[in-house]
């Protein structure tokens, strides 16, 4: 059954209540003190089921409001998810202050659609509600509820008249609003919580996206708990689960009411993440004062309230009747999406001074530059969701946009940014790497870093046969790894870098051995293998190969490199193996030759004292042995 919430709106005393209950036969007052002081000071709900002129059944949840100027936060908290309002009028005393500030209020939060009621018709003659029905369209003209596209319907509550001509307004008017989107991320801005006997920990609020199950994981922001949905209520009713547009009652578990309160958000868990930082498309109402550099203001949006302070990006003071971008510093965090719109008060006295649209509410960890910030919102603001998608990415420059990050800040599903995403890069615009994204512009930008530092390195190393892959990806990078694996696979793929396991070298750069080089690699390897301890002299081995000596150090070098040769003096070189023969047989004869000294190690090994002094201190710096005196101890 399709879901649509209508609200009430108006003055103090001019009959929302009584309209409501007339409507549907409950009485949206639920409050002891409402009842006994005849007004309402909190929301209040009704539902009632219609039918829409194609006979297709339609259920209303009613949001009804205080009209009390005291009471406009609450009323604020109703007014966030409706798809309708009825703007109520009384016949007997016309456009009242809290006429204006509440349709205000539903211009500013993007209404759309409603119904304009003069209600108490029975308390005036015809003449006057003549009158008062002119008065009222020309305060509508031009506006969402302009007389010429929606009605203005003269009722009373107490008699009954004009009721079922309203009905029919409403069910016409309900059948033509967009649904609420059931299939995008669940949101559920809370506006009651309170304990149910036998149930605990009940919240309630208007869904405004998405769709709720029994048994479902729920994380409250900003709070940044888990919690287990026990049961699902709508309109009143047990369900198993709810969806967009209904009015929603979930019984949680694994938290007390005390931790919870009007104003918190549920979402999906694990996704997103509140904000003190958005940027805004902020309006001034023509009957505001103007708005100063910094000022500080309330900022309402769905159930939540914070102060904020206000950074205009394009002027140096909001005029009345004008728009204009802004950053707002909250004083307390909100998750809020891109879209989302929100209601202004000044700061004292009290008064709505305006609204505006959430445009951004995930800048990013990292600064941004302030320079960047006005563009940014400016490229967005009237953005297509691929372009708006596409700026969002190019603002993590070189660090990329994850799957996860996009999600979290658009509040879109994964499968719509995968879209999105999917037809960007068709078009040329950015480059997919596993789950991040990341513009062409700076794709190529990390390319020719890559190729630069790569370059470098064979400069500082003529050496070595390239770069570890590792070594690289600290020098250049902070992105995401599966960015920097794409970003290398790109290069590799276009036969701008070469691999060989884990090193990478620019093509035709870095150390390659030609085949008499490859072949004297092994001689050399070999010689020193052969001799043991008893090792040749390193230039009467190079003397002996088929290669020069340049060619013939440079081959010393990388075998010295890899440790496959170990230089422990000018001209004296040993094999890794041999030396290591050396430390097992010592470490054996411990306990049978704790102690050395020098003539006895020359015996133990058969070597002269100009190989065992350099054998002696290599083992000392390994800790192999320690010199005690003229002595060496074995560790
Ligand atoms: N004669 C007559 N009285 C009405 C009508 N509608 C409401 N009233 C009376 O007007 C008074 C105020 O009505 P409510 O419905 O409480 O007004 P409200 O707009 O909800 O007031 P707040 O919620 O406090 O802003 C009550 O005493 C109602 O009985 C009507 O159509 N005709
Ligand atoms: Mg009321």
């Amino acid at each position: 059954m399709k879901a649509v919430i209508v609200g009430t709106a108006g003055h103090i005393d001019h009959g929302k209540s009584a309209l409501v209950r007339a409507l549907t036969g409950i009485d949206p007052d639920r409050l002891e003190e409402e009842k006994r002081r005849g007004i309402t000071i909190d929301i209040g709900f009704a539902n009632l089921d219609l039918a829409s002129p194609a006979g297709e059944p339609i259920r209303i949840g009613f949001v009804d409001v205080p009209g009390h100027e005291r009471f406009v936060r609450n009323m604020l908290a109703g007014v966030g998810g409706i798809d309708l309002v009825l703007l109520v009028i009384a016949a007997d005393e016309s456009i009242k202050p809290q006429t204006r500030e509440h349709f205000d209020i539903c211009r500013m939060l993007s209404v759309g659609r409603g119904i304009t009621v003069i209600t108490k018709a029975d308390l005036v003659d015809a003449e006057t509600l003549e009158v008062v029905m002119l008065e009222v369209a020309e305060f509508l003209k031009g506006s969402f509820l302009d007389p010429v596209t929606s009605p203005i319907i003269p009722v009373s509550s107490r008699t009954g008249a004009g009721l079922d001509q309203l009905k029919a307004e409403l069910a016409r008017l309900a059948a033509e609003v967009p649904a609420k989107d059931s299939s995008a991320v669940f949101r559920l801005p809370i506006d009651r919580v309170f304990t149910m006997k036998g149930f605990g920990t009940v919240v309630t609020g208007t869904l405004i996206s998405g769709t709720v199950r029994k048994e479902q994981e729920v994380e409250v922001h900003p709070a940044g708990k888990r919690l287990r949905v026990r049961g699902v209520q709508v309109h009143g009713k047990s369900a198993d689960e709810a969806i967009a547009g209904q009015r929603t009652a979930l019984n949680l578990a694994g938290v007390e009411t005390t931790e919870l309160a009007r104003g918190m958000m549920l979402t999906p868990p694990q996704r997103f993440a509140p904000t003190t930082r958005l940027g805004v498309q902020l309006d001034l109402l023509p009957s505001a004062k103007p708005l100063r550099q910094y000022a500080r203001v309330h900022l309402h949006a769905f159930t939540a309230e914070t102060v904020a302070q206000v950074t205009l990006l394009d002027r140096k003071q909001l005029l009345p009747g004008e728009s204009g971008f802004a950053r707002l510093k909250l004083d307390r965090p909100v998750l809020l999406f891109p879209g989302d719109r929100f209601i202004i008060r000044q700061y004292s006295p009290v008064i709505t001074m305006g609204g505006g649209r959430v445009l951004d509410a995930g800048e990013p960890k990292f600064r941004m530059e302030r320079s960047e910030r006005l563009p940014f919102l400016e490229s967005i603001a009237s953005a297509s969701p691929q372009e708006a998608l596409l700026a969002r990415v190019a603002r993590r420059k070189m660090f990329g946009m994850t799957l996860a990050e996009a999600v979290a800040e658009t509040g879109w599903l994964p499968a719509r940014v995968q879209q999105l995403a999917l037809e960007l890069k068709e078009s040329g615009q950015i480059a997919i790497f596993g789950n991040v994204f990341i513009t062409s512009q700076w794709l190529e930008r990390v390319q020719r870093d890559v190729l630069t530092m790569v370059g470098r390195f064979h400069d500082a190393n003529p050496l070595q046969p390239g770069i570890n892959r590792e070594q690289l990806r600290e020098k250049v990078f902070w992105g995401p790894d599966e960015l920097f694996e794409g970003v290398i696979n790109s290069l590799l793929r276009e036969k701008k870098l070469d691999t060989d396991g884990e090193l990478l070298r620019l093509p035709g750069r870095g150390v390659v051995l030609c085949d008499e080089e490859a072949e004297s690699k092994i001689q050399i390897e070999q010689a020193f293998a052969r001799a043991g301890l008893k090792v040749p002299l390193l230039k009467d081995v190079l003397a002996s190969l088929p290669v020069d000596n340049q060619r013939a150090q440079k081959i010393v070098t990388l075998l010295l490199r890899d440790r496959v040769l170990v230089k422990l003096a000018d001209d004296l070189v040993f094999h890794c193996d041999a030396l290591e023969a050396m430390r097992r047989q010592l470490v054996a004869n411990k306990t049978k030759t704790p102690k050395l000294s020098v003539p006895q190690f020359k015996d133990l090994f058969g070597i002269t004292r100009k190989y065992a002094i350099p054998l002696l201190e290599y083992l000392d710096r390994e800790r192999v042995t320690r010199r005690v005196g003229d002595e060496r101890v074995i560790l």
